[in-house]
């Protein structure tokens, strides 16, 4: 019960105002009535019209941005495609030797226990320990691409990695890191070795992006003024489920090589294929940004979501 009370994530929220405190002049912006330490999730938004609230448009082309510039054909026309897909794939992003240096840095602060594994097999936020890590996440080329994609400044928000397969669920990230007005999250996924059938590939349905964003109130997950929803996370997968059953849209897997970079789209349903074989690892790690001029928050938590340098 007491997880699910909303007082006590409020109070958490109380001691981190300059992580939060950003926040109220978006409030103050978008009509809401509330304080940087309140409890904050779609329903809060359900009556603003966010088409009207943000310009949707790009003041810059792709043929300005130099990591662009630098690509073949191949991750050109991904990238290019962006909008109608969902998601874009850079082969070869990052050379072996680099990715060896992060492999190498995962190593020595697993054993350092500077990172370690949390909720099963994810070690998280290894960025904040790591300026090599770190700088992968924030490099500058990159950077420029992702405020090209999110229409707006891609903040690093968190890191995730693994070494074996996630194996998690369809999902969209933004039931997990959502943003008012919707759209302002991508996720970068990064090859730290080749990732196929057997050791967990990620997999993630084109153009799901498009669908409406499903929230709390989708699984009848919204609480009331005291309390969270009472549903589990499983009963947010089932209903995913259902909507892919009723759209028919089709899956596919990403085969990775090392290196490979894959970006998606807030709404890009996606997730991990089993990892069939566990005498193979599957290194990977996973960088999620906010828009920051959005109000960033986790729709099942309710929670505003604490980013460092506020906008
Ligand atoms: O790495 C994976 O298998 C999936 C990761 C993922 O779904 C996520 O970070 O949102």
């Amino acid at each position: 019960m007491i997880r699910r009370l909303k007082l006590a994530y409020e109070l958490y929220n109380y001691f981190h105002k300059n992580e939060l405190i950003h926040n109220e002049e978006l409030y103050k912006k978008y009509g809401i009535d509330k304080k940087y330490f309140s409890s904050i999730s779609s329903e809060d938004f359900s009556k603003i019209d966010s088409n009207e609230i943000i310009n949707k448009g790009r003041t810059n082309h792709l043929d300005e941005i130099s990591i662009f510039k630098e690509q073949d054909s191949i991750n050109k026309e991904s990238i290019n495609k962006f909008d109608e897909n969902g998601y874009c794939i850079i082969k070869n992003y990052l050379n072996q030797s680099s990715v060896d240096q992060i492999n190498k840095t995962i190593d020595e602060l697993l054993k350092s226990k500077e990172i370690n594994f949390k909720y099963g097999n994810k070690i998280m936020f290894a960025i904040h320990k790591s300026n090599l890590l770190k700088q992968i996440g924030d490099n500058a080329s990159l950077k420029q691409l992702l405020d090209y994609l999110i229409i707006g400044n891609a903040q690093l928000f968190q890191s995730i990695n693994f070494l074996y397969g996630s194996e998690q669920k369809t999902h969209s990230d933004s039931i997990h890191m959502t943003t008012f007005p919707h759209g302002g999250l991508l996720g970068v996924w990064l090859a730290l070795e080749d990732i196929g059938i057997e050791n967990g590939s990620i997999h993630y349905y084109p153009k799901s992006h498009k669908l409406p964003y499903y929230m709390n109130r989708d699984y009848n997950n919204m609480g009331n003024r005291i309390l969270l929803g009472n549903k589990g996370y499983t009963a947010y997968e089932r209903m995913i489920e259902n909507k892919i059953r009723e759209q028919g849209i089709q899956k596919e897997i990403f085969e990775a090589k090392s290196g490979d970079l894959f970006i998606w789209h807030a709404n890009l349903l996606h997730g991990g294929e089993p990892h069939l074989n566990k005498d193979k690892t599957r290194k990977s790690m996973v960088f999620h940004y906010f828009d920051s001029r959005r109000v960033c928050y986790h729709e099942i938590t309710q929670r505003p979501a604490l980013l460092k340098n506020g906008i």
